[in-house]
């Protein structure tokens, strides 16, 4: 409050004109019998007095009028922090069968008035590329029902809008997304539709929208797999319908430098199955659009405050430009294309981003060539680099965090748990990874109290993708069968590399002429647990 003018001239109690709380001044009296003391001089003072009174008056109320608005203002501020968020009910309600499920129309009590609300309520309106999202979520299901489709004109056309509305909203996210549990966290998935397919069965088999949790993916969505394109309209799909239940971070493999090398990874390179899909300049064009969806994805996201969750590795610090490694991630410029790297990007930006996506945990015999912050070059070569433990215990208490989860290396068992159980690799593809026959695709689920891992068993039935030799195949005509083996529907042979492992597990196969794919019988023998870290040969400095 403001002091009073006149309160402040001549002390509480002046004489009182205009405010009827003021007190009669004792001192009026004194002066009535102080006759010599009549001059002009003391009526200018009481004319000023006065004026002061009115002016006291005046600015009392302003300054009642001032405290009043200030306790509404911070009264609202309060209650547009409570503010509940509008939940919109949906109208229908979902019923399961053996089928699947089905919408029917919601039972109510009798209310007239929630039967009319009910009715009031419109399903939102969906955009045209959310209306194609639906349709890859439908082809998803059923790829061999939609061959013709996917090897149309119409969807590339189709993926390259989808494409678009992806980067418009993966351009406005943060950098490091944070989460909070219960969250599914994905490797690796590499083209591979039938592991994907295993997940979507199990875990969201209802469909995302009645699926309890969020979804991350650590990267790696194409390459080393037939079905890249179709994992790629899946994925993107799910992001642009389910934008809050869904997260996609960067993997090496999205970078151009590497889905573009087709010398390397042949037909099963990103670039040369868009190609050959869709012809050369089309091929080329649906490329170019996943390319700029990928340079937009984030690098890393946090869950719960406390598991830094990412493709490759933790990045080398940058203590001169920032405190921490998650601040030089989140102020890395929401385009980034790091191999081949555009022109704005410097040399920090590009550090940091490489070394998000390609780096490993150190092996225990590499730890003793780490330097002083527990980094050291990788095998890998090329620049990139691995953490030891003291680049781990650094960076977890720097950024007050308990445990790592990243992707980027195939095991066996789907997912590993290494440096003192500190960090995690998660591997979403049991295939195209020399892991065996009997590798596993894994997922990890973090909830409010644990973290449990979730592995496809080698003898879960292949529902999509079927062996040369299989009966599921064996009345189609070999046009037929090269059509399903382009996008990915039919295993021809197992790769050279594991002929010799083929080879040792002869005696598996004796007693069973031709063992079909569909039905493995044995668990993992012991000799694959110990090849399962068979890093990615690519080098990223080629
Ligand atoms: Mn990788």
């Amino acid at each position: 409050m403001l002091q009073s003018l006149s309160e402040s001239i001549f002390g509480s109690g002046s004489k009182g004109g205009m405010n009827n709380h003021v007190n009669m001044n004792p001192r009026a009296g004194k002066r009535s019998k102080n006759k010599s003391f009549e001059s002009s001089e003391a009526q200018y003072l009481e004319t000023l007095k006065n004026e002061l009174k009115i002016k006291d008056a005046a600015i009392s109320a302003l300054s009642a009028k001032v405290d009043r608005l200030e306790d509404e203002k911070r009264l609202n501020e309060l209650e547009a922090m409570v503010k509940r968020r509008h939940r919109p009910v949906v109208n229908v309600s979902n019923v399961i069968n053996d089928e699947g499920r089905q919408k029917v129309k919601m039972g109510t009590r009798g209310s007239l008035m929630t039967q009319n609300i009910l009715q009031a309520i419109n399903e939102p309106k969906k955009t045209p590329q959310q209306v194609i999202a639906e349709k890859f979520l439908e082809v998803f299901q059923d790829p061999v029902k939609y061959m013709v489709y996917l090897q149309s004109d119409e969807f590339a056309k189709d993926l390259i809008e989808v494409c678009r509305a992806a980067s418009e909203v993966l351009e406005q996210q943060s950098r490091v997304v944070f989460l909070q549990s219960p969250v599914y966290v994905f490797g690796d998935i590499h083209g591979n539709l039938e592991d994907l397919h295993f997940f979507s069965d199990n875990l969201w088999k209802l469909g995302m929208d009645l699926a309890a949790g969020h979804f991350l993916f650590l990267g790696d969505y194409v390459d080393r797999g037939m079905s890249c394109l179709e994992c790629v309209a899946y994925l993107l799909g799910l992001r642009i319908l389910y934008p809050h239940k869904i997260t996609m971070l960067r993997g090496n493999h999205e970078t151009r430098d590497v889905n573009g090398w087709e010398q390397h990874y042949g037909d099963k390179s990103f670039l040369y199955q868009c190609k050959d899909r869709f012809g050369v300049a089309m091929g080329e064009t649906v490329w170019e659009e996943c390319n700029l969806v990928f340079d937009r994805l984030p690098l890393a996201s946090v869950i719960d405050h406390e598991i830094f969750c990412i493709h490759g590795g933790i990045p080398r610090p940058l203590k001169d430009l920032y405190t921490t490694e998650i601040q030089a991630i989140m102020a890395l410029p929401n385009v980034l294309s790091i191999m081949p790297s555009y022109d704005y990007e410097t040399d920090w930006m590009k550090q940091v981003g490489t070394d998000c996506i390609w780096s490993d945990p150190a092996s225990e015999e590499m730890e003793t060539r780490l330097d002083g912050t527990g980094f050291g070059d990788s095998p890998r070569g090329g620049g990139a680099v691995c953490f030891g433990h003291a680049a781990i215990e650094n960076f977890l208490s720097t950024n007050n965090l308990s445990y790592i989860i990243r992707a980027h290396e195939a095991h066996a068992y789907g997912v590993s748990l290494s440096k003192g159980a500190r960090v995690f690799t998660v591997f979403s593809t049991s295939k195209d990874h020399r892991q065996g026959e009997y590798a596993m695709a894994g997922c990890i689920l973090v909830d409010n109290e644990k973290i449990q891992v979730i592995n496809r068993s080698p003898k879960y039935k292949n529902k999509y993708v079927h062996r040369r030799s299989s009966v599921t195949l064996e009345n189609l005509s070999s046009h037929e069968i090269e059509e399903r083996r382009k996008l990915g529907l039919v295993r021809f042979s197992i790769a050279m590399e594991d002929m010799s492992r083929l080879i040792a597990q002869q005696h598996h196969q004796e007693e069973n002429d031709e063992p079909d794919e569909e039905s493995f019988v044995d668990e993992p023998s012991n000799d694959d647990v110990g090849v399962q870290s068979f890093a990615e040969t690519l080098r990223p400095g080629f």
